[in-house]
């Protein structure tokens, strides 16, 4: 194979693990915090989860673990959009797996959850692993998003878990996919299978995060990644003087990636769905949030400039808020009906007859493509795909319509030319990080644990990421405890609750703090590459977003 030198290079590097998982399985041992209790709609999810509700907080010690050596067979799944680590996820696993017992298996389900209900499954080597450490990627096993639901669906996977001797599966996913592992976790357990299900926590959106996962993997190397061009745009928008470019992030509903790209990057407007929403804007007043910003630099000679989009932004808009939902009630309700028509100008105008006046005249008000991109299927899991509704070429049109008319007002003289830009699929795949590589395989570790201490129903956690590797705190954090109940695909599911982006939070108020200046001054601030060898403050600092939170120094 013609590999890269740097791929060479990563295959060396030794991922660096927490004190307690360093040291032999036989010294790691469980301590447990008492019960706990969802966040909301408890009654509702007791009955959904009755003998996995209410588990107590499990952390990773150094103490005697006899019971750590025991051989066993595990499943991994690695579920939903790529993020960067999924592969160190697998090696900490298998390196878990291995130290505990060198007769232990670990098997790779294929292209998801899936791959599990349809026993698309291979074996997992050294070898193999070999290949794959410290790579981005989710290509040694793929991924899918496929959601166990139906009754057949739990009864094969149950059939694969007993005919393969399974003593756990592990879910590596983001919010919507761990839920479906609390799902499966709970149906072994009713069916009297001995097969325990953990979660690992993946997503680069970085939504998946609370007082014990202090952030998703995937989101540090992506957000560098998207921080790493925004920065170069910046500096090329500063050398032509000619271009305004908007730039949509990925990130589907919070706007974690935006608001730390925001931080890495100074550029002069960065939108944050959640503000957005509180502030109950709609559309024209954020166009008028752009426009102020290109007038008041423009008035100072500079017909340039950088503007981050988050990629959740229209569903934060309240109006578009409720016409998303009606559009998602019409979708559901009416799904053979709209599923027969043929063409798009059919589709939109079948939607149109079933919206309320309001909805369908906002609807009705909107560009074409824009039209079609809102009632394209919505993934397994009842989600807007708005990663294809194109947001940032939605705002270039309304910034050109509105500067024109402040021109014929006389307000505004200088000139206006755009670029689009998307960043998304670019990141979610890179070489991790060190951090990410090393948070990865300590979870992946943790999982091995947790399966080894007979747990299910778990998401691994390593917390105290603000701090060196060694005094990082391994456990597993009960999934019900992230749990609410939220209506989808028209009635009401158990979900874990996303992570949206506080106000009140750190990062956010660092950021209201500075973007005034940002958004009429050049004050662009240039990330470069990711770097994986030289200092430990260059290579293995954590986002900002992390540092701001944990309240650590950021030098
Ligand atoms: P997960 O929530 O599964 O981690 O996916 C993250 C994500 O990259 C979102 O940011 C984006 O909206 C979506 O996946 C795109 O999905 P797809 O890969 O199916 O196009």
């Amino acid at each position: 194979m013609d590999i890269s030198p740097l791929q060479r290079a990563r295959y060396g590097y030794s991922p660096k693990l927490p004190k307690a998982l360093a040291a032999k399985p036989e010294q790691i041992a469980l301590t447990f915090g008492g019960a706990t209790e969802a966040l909301d709609d408890r009654d509702a999810l007791k009955a959904i989860f009755p003998v996995n509700y209410g588990k107590p907080l499990v952390t990773l010690v150094h103490g005697n673990g006899e019971g750590m050596k025991k051989r066993l067979i595990v499943g991994v799944i690695l579920s939903g959009g790529q993020a960067p680590g999924g592969h160190n996820v697998i090696a900490g696993l298998f390196d878990g797996l291995k130290a505990g017992n060198p007769e232990s298996r670990l098997i790779g389900f294929r292209g998801g959850p899936g791959g599990l209900v349809e026993d698309k499954a291979m074996e997992i080597d050294a070898a193999m692993i070999d290949l794959y450490r410290n790579t981005g990627g989710f290509d040694m096993i793929g991924s899918g998003r496929t959601k166990i639901e139906t009754p057949e669906q739990f009864a094969k996977s149950a059939g694969v878990v007993r005919a393969r001797g399974l003593d756990a599966v592990i879910v590596v996913g983001g919010d919507d996919s761990n839920t479906n592992a609390a799902l499966l976790s709970e149906y072994f357990l009713s069916e009297k299978l001995p097969c325990g299900v953990i979660g690992v926590p993946k997503t680069i959106d970085g939504d998946l995060k609370n007082e014990f996962i202090e952030t998703s993997f995937g989101f540090d190397t992506a957000t560098k990644t998207y921080a790493e061009l925004i920065g170069n745009i910046e500096r090329d928008a500063a050398s032509a003087r000619k271009y305004w470019h908007f730039i949509k992030l990925m990130g589907r509903s919070a706007s974690h990636i935006a608001l730390e790209c925001a931080l890495q990057t100074h550029p002069n407007v960065a939108l944050v769905s959640e503000e957005i929403e509180a502030g109950k804007l709609t559309l024209s007043d954020i166009t008028e949030e752009i426009c102020r910003s290109v007038v008041a630099r423009s008035d100072k000679g500079m017909n340039f400039g950088v503007v981050l989009i988050p990629e959740g932004l229209i569903e934060f808009i309240p109006e578009f808020k409720i016409l998303i939902t009606r559009l998602n009630e019409v979708l559901a309700e009416q799904a053979d009906g709209f599923k027969s028509l043929a063409n798009d100008a059919a589709r939109v105008d079948f939607v149109l007859k079933n919206l309320d006046i309001q909805s369908a005249t906002l609807y009705r008000s909107l560009p074409q493509e824009i039209q079609k991109q809102l009632i394209m299927d919505r993934d397994p899991h009842g989600n807007v795909q708005v990663s294809r509704i194109e947001t940032e070429k939605l705002l270039i049109v309304l910034v050109e319509k509105r500067l024109a008319t402040l021109k014929a007002a006389g307000s505004y003289t200088g000139s206006f030319s755009s670029q689009a830009h998307f960043f998304g699929y670019e990141g979610r795949c890179a070489f991790p990080s060190n951090f990410d590589a090393d948070y990865c395989h300590a979870l992946g570790f943790a999982a091995w644990a947790l399966t080894a201490a007979g747990l299910t129903g778990y998401l691994a956690s390593v917390r105290n990421l603000s701090a060196p590797a060694s005094h990082w705190i391994a456990g597993g954090v009960p999934l019900t405890m992230m749990m609410n109940m939220e209506r989808r695909h028209g009635s009401d599911k158990p979900v874990i609750r996303k992570a949206l982006v506080e106000l009140d939070g750190e990062p956010f108020k660092a950021f209201a703090a500075a973007r005034a200046v940002w958004a009429v001054e050049t004050s662009y601030r240039f990330p470069g590459a990711i770097q994986y060898y030289g200092p430990a403050d260059v290579c293995d600092r954590p986002t900002e977003t992390l540092l701001l939170e944990k309240g650590a120094p950021r030098i």
